[in-house]
């Protein structure tokens, strides 16, 4: 593909995406319930999972130059095409928070090679953010961009986002108890700062985008049971990875940048670590 049909593409998908969230948002209503279906990871969908994946499916497979898609609702790839860009989903990012009905995501990254895909083959990435209002961030070319959205409107809010400088927020996921005592050790330290504040809500993009708004760390570490975690790869490992090292921070699944690993599976997961640069090497210190 030439770099110009890369960015026409790349430019369908967030349009598409982005056209999307809103009629997402609505159609969480009355599909709260759990759809008697596991995704490939085992775990229970929800019908709003298996629906905004069958959308957002149906929507970006039919853009011309896209040549699979990949979510982490479902087994295999749909391959539309032999030539043109890999779109990896997490349809609905935390949607056991369907329940009590507090925030959730959407994450999409944009691959130039066929999945599974290092994050070093991504040209774009973003996640929508369904908080008080509905907004997006979007990871190409360099930057990291912030928009609102409605039901017919884009609307840019910062065209350059970085991550803060000193960081403020830290959250992490999994039961303290299966936490590794190195990493049970790094987050006592991290917790032992006074000008460090707590902020988890369960559902990994409503936690990473408090670390972009505010500085700081979001974790989802290897588990004594889990020693890869629970996140994806392709769906959330990535596309998180790429948008904060764009916006200026770093991400880390121990001992490299998660843009670094190497796939073995489509459904592959990863050790999540994203924030600020220097927490992030404290963080690998600690590991080692
Ligand atoms: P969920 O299972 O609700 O979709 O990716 C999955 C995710 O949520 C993340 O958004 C969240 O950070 C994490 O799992 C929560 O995991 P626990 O079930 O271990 O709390």
């Amino acid at each position: 593909m030439t770099g110009r049909d890369t960015d026409r593409v790349v430019d369908e998908v967030i349009e598409t995406i982005a056209g999307s969230a809103t009629e997402i948002r609505q159609g969480l209503v009355g599909r709260r319930e759990d759809a008697d279906e596991e995704n490939p990871s085992g775990e229970t969908q929800a019908e709003a999972d298996v629906w905004a994946d069958d959308l957002l499916a149906d929507r970006l497979s039919s853009i011309d130059g896209v040549r699979q898609y990949a979510s982490e609702e479902r087994l295999e790839t749909i391959d539309c095409g032999d030539d043109g860009l890999s779109i990896g989903v997490d349809p609905l990012d935390g949607s056991s928070n369907l329940k009590s009905n507090n925030t959730m995501g959407t994450v999409f990254g944009v691959y130039d090679e066929p999945l599974p895909a290092p994050g070093t083959a991504l040209v774009a990435s973003g996640w929508i953010l369904y908080g008080p209002i509905t907004t997006m961030a979007c990871a190409r070319d360099g930057t990291v961009k912030k928009y609102e959205l409605s039901s017919d409107e884009r609307t840019l809010v910062d065209d350059d986002v970085t991550i803060p400088e000193d960081p403020l927020v830290y959250g992490f996921g999994g039961r303290v108890p299966d936490w590794l005592d190195e990493f049970e050790a790094y987050v006592r330290e991290i917790e032992s700062d006074s000008s460090h504040k707590l902020r988890y809500g369960g559902a990994m993009i409503g936690d990473v985008n408090q670390v972009l708004t505010y500085g700081g760390i979001f974790a989802y570490p290897a588990l004594e049971d889990a020693p890869r975690g629970k996140l994806r790869l392709q769906f959330e490992g990535n596309p998180i990875a790429y948008l904060i090292e764009t916006a200026g921070g770093s991400s880390s699944d121990g001992t490299r940048s998660i843009l670094e690993v190497e796939p073995d599976d489509l459904h592959d997961r990863v050790p999540l670590h994203v924030g600020n640069d220097e927490l992030i090497e404290r963080l690998e210190d600690a590991l080692e």
